[in-house]
């Protein structure tokens, strides 16, 4: 009988490891849209890769980025009337094993009514987040550009585009 407890704290530990070991969301590569000429410099958006090891969904549900903004939400794009247009959600899914891009044209974290000027390589943006998982974490946002290749990255004409790209074709 004497061998039974070892076993019962080993099997003990297994289970607090494995809670430990829990991967959560990893995130790379924030950055913030400069607001600098851009036609309503009062919003702005911050994008970052978000990556799920874990196998099971998590999805991000809030995003503060304190003082910059008076209001920050998340937002994901839908298609109304033929147009790709932004709303706010309450969760951003980042799936099982797999990514979520916060991009130009897809779900971002949107500030609005910014108390500054966003200037290219201004002070980073700071944003903590939070998921369903129960994790938390800051994100350091530096301030970049916003070219017209993103913009039209959630355009019609550029989903469009793909169909026109010279295919390989059997001429035989
Ligand atoms: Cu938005």
């Amino acid at each position: 009988m004497k061998a039974l407890v070892p076993i019962a704290v080993f099997a003990l530990a297994l289970t607090g490891c494995a809670q430990a070991e829990t991967p959560g969301v990893l995130a790379g590569e924030a950055w913030t849209r400069t607001t600098t000429g851009t036609q309503m410099p009062e919003m702005t958006a911050v994008f970052v890769s978000l990556s799920n090891p874990s196998s099971k969904l998590i999805n991000l549900v809030e995003a503060d980025c304190g003082d910059v903004a008076a209001k920050t939400e998340l937002h994901e794009m839908v298609e109304k009337d033929g147009q790709m247009v932004m709303q706010q959600t309450d969760a951003i899914p980042v799936p099982a094993e797999g990514h979520q891009h916060l991009a130009p044209g897809g779900p971002h974290i949107m500030l609005m009514g910014l108390t500054k000027e966003l200037p290219v390589g201004g002070e980073e943006v700071k944003c903590h987040l939070k998921f369903d998982n129960g994790q938390e974490m800051d994100i350091t946002a530096p301030i970049k550009e916003f070219t017209e290749e993103q913009e039209s990255y959630h355009t019609h004409e550029e989903m469009d585009y793909g169909s026109e790209s010279p295919m390989p074709k059997d001429n035989g």
